[in-house]
């Protein structure tokens, strides 16, 4: 929620807005990459989370990064599907953002990246921040400022 005071604004924090890790698909390090494909097309994502078997967040597997490693010089090499595991092929250097950040500090890392991942002190993931989010409480906040003016 924002407030005005004066000239200030409060934006929402990361804590108010992020989609919960209970409600988040996602895959495992150690998964072959016919499993995180299996749960991109059943769940209808593009690109999901990848963690440890500490909870611990790792990087994003995406379908495109899945079918670039399928592809071979002429054709698809499907026994990849089964004999490379999703560590080999994720983005890891991906950004996080934490619990008590700033909606405007997601918005920054939403720029280059559909979603980012909410990872506490110890990197356990705590959930994701989409740009859906983010855009509905931009306009949310729009229409509240222009009551004023
Ligand atoms: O299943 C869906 N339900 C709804 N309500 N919207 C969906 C769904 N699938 C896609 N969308 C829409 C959203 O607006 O298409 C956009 C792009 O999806 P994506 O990237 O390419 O699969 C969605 O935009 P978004 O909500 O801002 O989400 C951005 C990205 O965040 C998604 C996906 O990679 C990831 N994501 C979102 N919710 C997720 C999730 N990953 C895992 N679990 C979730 N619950």
């Amino acid at each position: 929620m924002v407030s005005m005071e004066k000239d200030r604004l409060e934006w929402p924090k990361v804590r108010e807005l992020m989609i919960p890790a209970e409600k988040v698909a996602h895959v495992q390090v150690g998964n072959p990459l016919e499993h995180a494909l299996l749960v991109l097309v059943k769940s209808g994502y593009s690109a999901v989370p990848v963690l440890d078997p500490t909870y611990k967040f790792r990087g994003v597997i995406s379908k495109t990064r899945i079918l670039e490693e399928t592809l071979g010089i002429e054709e698809f090499e499907l026994n990849h599907l089964s004999d490379t595991t999703v560590n080999e092929v994720m983005d890891a250097d991906i950004p996080c953002l934490k619990l008590d950040d700033h909606m405007i500090d997601a918005l920054y890392k939403l720029i280059d990246y559909p979603f980012v991942c909410v990872t506490n002190e110890e990197d356990e993931f705590d959930g994701i921040i989409t740009r859906r989010t983010i855009l509905k409480q931009f306009s949310k906040h729009y229409h509240e400022i222009f009551k004023y003016v």
